[in-house]
């Protein structure tokens, strides 16, 4: 039996039709080799963050068991947007799929195109929310539990969808 490791992954999307993109990556997440979904969060209809004049986003995160390491867990995240239609226009562009590795178990890893924690995801009340949603216990290593920092974005703007 391989060693399991508790991944989180936030999905985001602003663009074609969310709900889609959110069914079509649990599935894919779900069919990935040695890893399961173990939970899913609501969805959230949040304003974008530090881009003006889009969509507003739907967001929500998911919770893997898995026995991937974390760079072809990484990989397997682009390659289900490039499925879900993901397209790299500009930066901050609108997309129909957005998978964000959060966290892989308590690693500290910075690395090109791989940083866990996600630098920004303590900040953020989409990711903030539909993680203590599922996990409020859980540890984001230098920033402490999920649901303690749930305080510092209570003035963004977040609505179950
Ligand atoms: N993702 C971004 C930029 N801004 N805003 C919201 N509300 N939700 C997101 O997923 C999001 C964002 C870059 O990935
Ligand atoms: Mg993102
Ligand atoms: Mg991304």
């Amino acid at each position: 039996m391989s060693v399991r490791t508790r991944a989180f992954v936030a999905f985001g999307a602003n663009l074609g039709d969310p709900a889609a993109a959110f069914a079509l990556a649990l599935r894919r997440l779900g069919e990935l080799p040695d890893s399961d979904v173990v939970a899913q969060s609501s969805l959230y209809r949040t304003a974008p963050v530090g881009v003006e004049g889009q969509p507003d986003y739907i967001n929500a995160v998911i919770e893997l068991s898995t026995a991937l390491p974390a760079r072809p867990l990484l990989e397997a995240l682009l390659a289900i947007e490039h499925e879900g239609g993901r397209t790299r226009d500009f930066h901050m562009a609108p997309r129909t799929m957005d998978l964000d590795l959060l966290l892989y178990g308590d690693a500290v890893l910075d690395e090109e195109g791989l940083q866990v924690p996600h630098p920004r995801m303590h900040l953020r009340a989409f990711t903030l929310v539909p993680l203590a949603e599922i996990a409020p216990d859980v540890i984001i290593p230098g920033r402490g539990r999920a649901a303690d920092l749930l305080p510092g974005v209570a003035a963004q703007q977040i609505a179950r969808s």
